[in-house]
């Protein structure tokens, strides 16, 4: 991958990141991730995806509730809407090549600047999606996923496709539409759905039923309107349960996959994951991925970590090698993602204000996704951990216990079974047995 600059260069002095293996001392260097080795039959580029967030790396700027913004972006500076935003796309394909990430993930405002006029915000889209084109032929960097900011406009304060307000849905249609034509026109291989706002603050004011009804219906609308346009990437639901409101509709990967049955949109979406999204939902990021594989429903994943302490989105960079191993064995074992990858939903600290940090943070990222896909490669191919797990349930694989898995019993002969086989003996789950196999491989 070139890097592409703009007039300017705003990551001065920081050239290419190169893999240079484990043992280097160098901070600006991938210790794990080298794009063309091959793991499990593919190179880890394909394998993993990565993509880079457009709203998190280049409009974020360390702003919280209790104070203003940290991160003083120089691609911020002119007065002038398009200028502004093609700063700053210069300065997103700047730093993506230089990470060589190969993809990246947009919200159309985190593009440009939107106005409360419909027609307007088509035409601005509209002028930076053409220079977004330029730079994604110029550099071979793809677009993974777009979607549509339908949370931050107070118009959305009680909802988008769940508002009570039906003049509010058409402005969230509006968007999606526009969005939708985005993601089109830049050969975007996915379009996600994330309703941050999609819920309720009280049942009070609420009818659930009507709100979950009017979602399905937008949805299809929105994919009847991609695919007669040319779209044949796959829809993600992305899942959380609540942040910013009480309680969100796509509660978790299992609640979605019931909402996209019920309403007959199972052959179009998938799910796009996201580990701090498990968290808030009492889950760990390994159940919610289960949950998708058994489905067939994995499509995507959006990487972050939450922190324990606390109860709210935090979006911090991955590092945790325990869970990104557990995790790498479900993705693995599950044939890998369906159409998207790994698009990191995370930034950097309020106080982490130096230009290097963002390149940390994402070569951090990539490095212990690659270090767990190698170890949980290694556990698969080399480890009893297949074994164990396949023998737990050797009891169904022959005899009665077969018999009862192709629905040949009925309880009455389970029963008499019972007698005839007697007390069974306990057998060891082994739990801790497995945790130190895992530990050995990392
Ligand atoms: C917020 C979500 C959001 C989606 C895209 O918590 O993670 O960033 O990924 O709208
Ligand atoms: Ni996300
Ligand atoms: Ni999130």
């Amino acid at each position: 991958m070139n890097i592409i600059k703009g007039q300017k260069e705003f990551f001065k002095g920081i050239e290419q990141i190169q893999f240079e293996g484990r043992d280097s001392k160098n901070p600006l260097a991938f210790r794990y991730y080298n794009p063309k080795q091959i793991v499990a039959g593919k190179t880890m580029e394909e394998y993993f995806k990565f993509a880079c967030s457009y709203w998190h790396s280049f409009n974020g700027d360390g702003s919280d509730p209790f104070g203003g913004r940290t991160h003083v972006f120089p691609w911020d500076a002119s007065s002038d809407v398009l200028t502004r935003a093609k700063d700053k796309m210069d300065a997103a394909f700047e730093f993506i090549t230089k990470m060589n990430i190969p993809y990246y993930c947009f919200h159309d405002v985190d593009l440009i600047d939107y106005t409360d006029d419909v027609l307007e915000n088509e035409k601005r889209l509209a002028a930076i999606v053409d220079y977004a084109k330029e730079k994604q032929q110029a550099s071979g960097v793809k677009l993974l996923w777009g979607t549509a900011n339908l949370f931050s406009h107070r118009r959305y304060m009680n909802g988008a496709a769940t508002n009570p307000d039906f003049q509010v849905l058409t402005h969230g249609a509006a968007q999606v539409k526009a969005a939708l034509d985005a993601t089109i026109a830049l050969g975007g291989e996915n379009y996600v759905f994330w309703g941050g706002r999609e819920g309720y603050m009280s049942l009070l004011n609420t009818n659930m039923k009507r709100e979950q009804e009017h979602l399905a219906k937008f949805l299809h609308l929105a994919k009847d309107y991609a695919r007669k346009n040319g779209f044949k990437g796959t829809f993600f639901i992305e899942p959380k349960p609540c942040e910013p409101t009480k309680h969100q509709y796509d509660y978790d990967a299992a609640t979605v996959l019931g909402f996209l049955r019920q309403y007959d949109l199972l052959e179009d979406f998938k799910l796009n994951l996201e580990v701090n999204h498990a968290t808030l939902a009492g889950h760990t990021f390994q159940h919610e991925l289960q949950v998708a594989v058994d489905a067939g429903k994995l499509g995507s994943i959006d990487a972050n970590r939450g922190d324990y302490q606390n109860g709210w989105d935090t979006d911090q960079f991955p590092n945790d090698i325990n869970e990104l191993t557990e995790s790498m064995l479900i993705i693995l074992e599950g044939g890998g993602f369906q159409g998207g990858g790994v698009n990191f939903d995370a930034k950097i600290r309020r106080n982490s204000t130096d230009p290097q940090d963002l390149f940390y943070a994402h070569i951090g990222g990539m490095d212990i996704f690659a270090r767990a896909l190698l170890t949980a490669e290694r556990i698969l191919e080399d480890s009893e951990y297949r074994k164990i797990r396949a023998e737990r349930y050797a009891s169904f694989d022959q005899g009665s216990g077969a018999s009862f898995e192709s629905g040949a019993l009925t309880l009455e002969q389970l029963r008499d079974l019972a007698v005839e086989l007697g007390e069974p003996q306990p057998v060891s789950g082994k739990q801790e047995y497995l945790e130190n196999l895992i530990n050995r491989y990392i």
